[in-house]
């Protein structure tokens, strides 16, 4: 079928003012954060309710018309990127907070719900939703559903995988499925609602969410350490952990603090600059909580792993601190960094790291560096910027040629060559580092089951 009578049947299927094909939504839908893709969609639609989802996924198999689907557009492996001639599914008109149960403390949602409005939804009624990240303000609950997306309470509330009580899908073949009816207890078998998580929207459209909500965190309060060393960090963590109910361990390099702090209006934290900083968060649960923290940055002052260290003692300076942390990826974004996402379990940090840092230094010489993530879950966020006089497809070859260099050290850490961004188009073709050629062809299978005609993401993931 032409081009125009594909636009002109969506617009018969869904009504004229749900599509869209002018270039400014075919650019601004067709991407996602990253910056190495050029969007070309065939249209956008904006499905308002599930039968428009169902009816799309039927009209999309008829023509054989690949669909993308689309969210906040905050990811960073292209997973929602349409670059040949799809349609994006845009979740847009469906960000409806349903239904709350108080009792189940769960709470169910369109997909296109903001992941700041559902925290908000859950604060306004004495709840918590706790999965937290710099791009809360823009995401979807479907697209983090889809990444199973982590970010910076992981250590204490785990990812979002974690959340999800139960889902709407609708398969690549237009089924509608209702997956695990927002149990804790369901011992009936495969839990088909894991598949979606983290599935990238490759088998098919999560059209509802039930999320999990819990009680609110008492009084977080936020500490700043400055290290002259990145080897010292694990000692740190340990020692905290062992006292202290942390919510947040989080590490950024003077790379990176500095640049934020020249960007942001934010009181510098220390009068001199050190190698790194470790952002930690704890619940203030104990009278002596902070006498606790204190004591503990004590004691890593005497074992010479800390030579500083600042602690909020308002909301203002506990959200400033955040600041220093939540602001790295936004503030680096116009330099368009080259991104890794990787981890490896915690106890492999140290060796893992040195072994990193050897292979940067060698291979990236003259580039700046820039650490930081969530490395009290063993997750570290490596963003290479590109040295001003080289061009940008040069760049991007240098680090796509070191690429097999790091991946073989995560390989050799079994750890993941992805850790919460997804893989999407990015990583595609390194997946085989993290999962082993029978997984990827069990994959295959899984997907060719939902979606048997490949019309729902392709090419994304496998
Ligand atoms: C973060 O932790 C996000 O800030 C983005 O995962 C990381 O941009 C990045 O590399
Ligand atoms: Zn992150």
């Amino acid at each position: 079928m032409h081009k125009q009578a594909l636009i002109d049947a969506l617009k018969q299927l869904l009504g004229e003012n749900l599509v869209a094909c002018d270039s400014d939504a075919l650019n601004h839908y067709g991407c996602d954060r990253t910056t190495h893709y050029t969007p070309k969609p065939l249209a956008i639609v904006f499905p308002s309710c599930i039968e428009h989802v169902q009816a799309l996924v039927v009209w999309a198999n008829k023509h054989r018309c690949p669909l993308v689907p689309s969210g906040g557009r905050t990811g960073l492996s292209g997973a929602a990127v349409a670059a040949n001639s799809e349609v994006v599914v845009s979740f847009q008109k469906m960000q409806r907070i349903l239904s709350l149960n108080t009792i189940d403390r769960t709470v169910t949602c369109e997909p296109g719900v903001i992941t700041a409005q559902l925290q908000a939804f859950a604060d306004d009624n004495d709840l918590y939703y706790p999965v937290d990240f710099a791009s809360a303000g823009s995401s979807h609950i479907a697209g983090n559903i889809s990444t199973n997306a982590g970010g910076i309470k992981v250590i204490r509330y785990g990812m979002t995988r974690d959340w999800v009580a139960g889902l709407k899908v609708v398969t690549g073949k237009g089924e509608l499925l209702t997956l695990n009816n927002d149990l804790i207890k369901n011992a009936t078998g495969y839990d088909l609602r894991h598949l979606f998580i983290g599935a990238e929207g490759t088998l098919g459209f999560i059209v509802e969410a039930t999320m999990r909500l819990t009680k609110k965190p008492y009084q977080l309060t936020a500490m700043v350490l400055a290290l002259h060393s990145i080897t010292d960090i694990m000692s740190v963590l340990q020692h905290f952990q062992a006292t202290l109910p942390l919510t947040a361990f989080e590490f950024f390099s003077d790379k990176a603090m500095s640049a934020v702090l020249q960007r942001a209006d934010i009181p510098a934290p220390f009068t001199v600059n050190h190698p790194f900083y470790v952002l930690l968060e704890f619940e203030a649960l104990q009278q002596d909580s902070i006498d606790q923290a204190l004591s503990c940055f004590e004691h890593c002052t005497n074992q010479g792993w800390v030579e500083d260290a600042v602690i909020s003692q308002s909301q203002r300076q506990y959200a400033d601190l955040w600041k220093l942390r939540e602001f790295i990826s936004e503030t680096l974004a116009p330099r368009k960094p080259y991104k890794n996402d990787i981890s490896v379990k915690i106890s492999d940090i140290p060796d893992f790291l040195a072994a990193v840092n050897t292979l940067v230094e060698k291979n990236y010489p003259g580039f700046e560096v820039v650490w930081y993530g969530h490395i009290g879950d063993g997750n570290l966020h490596l963003n290479i910027l590109k040295p001003e006089a080289m061009d940008q497809t040069e760049f991007l070859q240098h680090c796509e040629r070191v690429n097999p260099q790091l991946f073989a050290i995560v390989q050799h850490y079994q750890g993941s060559i992805s850790a919460e961004h997804g893989v999407g188009l990015l990583k595609r073709n390194y997946l085989h580092y993290s999962r082993s050629a029978e997984e990827i062809a069990l994959m295959q299978a899984i997907k060719s089951l939902f979606d048997p005609n490949n019309i729902i993401n392709p090419g994304k993931l496998i």
